[in-house]
């Protein structure tokens, strides 16, 4: 349930950021069912499209074994839909969009340390061809975030400005579109681990790098995707599969 004080501040800001919200028994759980998945990518030479992407390398090749993103996470490890479903989470998603939800576009970046990246500067509802506010977008950092590890950046209000345009420059990294903003306005998510970031799905946002040492440094798992109440009339989300979209009970 989210708090008068919450709703004002979502609504002026356009996210609410919940610190360790997912106590740390829930944590080291997911945290350990997400290492097999980086365990599982090990064994890849490429991309396994739609669903395994590997970083790439100074020339845009993937760097075998490195896991970027899994896409589709939900449909491909249960536990990540169960971690969804935590009560914590929904009940303040339910304060936003009502008590009948679903969520879509699952993703799971583990932001290895030395190579990770996830996302450019963008919009959600620039992937969806929409500017429905009813879109939530959901963020967990399972892992303690800040920028060196490559904590997610925001630009508070920047949710009722409108779609901006959005360019995929170069194939040389697996980051997706890119939109341009106004440094100043940024602010960083820095963040224990268990966190849970609600944003609207019109929120400008982007994340830093990992950029700590490889051997030393410490990787910043983190899932992202979307809840929305399931007659919520959007577009086909031509980037994403519909195996990928789960009514939740
Ligand atoms: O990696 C992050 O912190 C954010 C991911 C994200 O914005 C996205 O997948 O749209």
């Amino acid at each position: 349930m989210l708090t008068s004080a919450e709703l004002e501040q979502f609504d002026r800001d356009g996210y609410l950021v919940f610190p360790a919200l997912l106590g740390e028994e829930k944590r080291q759980r997911y945290v350990a069912a997400f290492d097999e998945l980086v365990e599982r990518a090990k064994e890849l030479k490429t991309d396994s499209p739609p669903t395994w992407t590997l970083e790439r390398d100074s020339e845009g090749k993937p760097l075998a074994g490195v896991l970027h993103k899994v896409q589709g996470v939900c449909v491909v490890d249960f536990r990540a839909l169960f971690m969804a479903q935590e009560p914590e989470i929904t009940s303040r998603v339910e304060s936003l969009i009502g008590p009948e939800m679903a969520i879509f576009g699952t993703k799971f970046f583990p932001k290895l340390a030395g190579d990770g990246t996830s996302v450019h500067w963008h919009q959600d509802n620039f992937y969806f061809d929409s500017d429905s506010d009813q879109i939530i977008s959901c963020g967990i950092y399972l892992e303690d975030a800040d920028r060196t590890n490559g904590c997610l950046r925001v630009i508070p209000g920047s949710h009722k400005q409108g779609i901006a345009e959005h360019e995929r420059p170069d194939d040389v990294d697996a980051k997706g579109y890119r939109t341009e903003i106004d440094e100043s306005k940024a602010v960083d998510v820095v963040c224990p681990g268990g966190t849970v970031v609600l944003f609207s799905a019109n929120l400008l946002h982007g994340t830093n790098d990992n950029e700590s040492d490889a051997a030393t440094g410490r990787s910043r798992y983190s899932t992202a995707w979307h809840y929305l109440s399931p007659d919520t009339d959007i577009p086909p989300y031509s980037s994403g599969s519909y195996a990928d979209w789960h009514v939740l009970s």
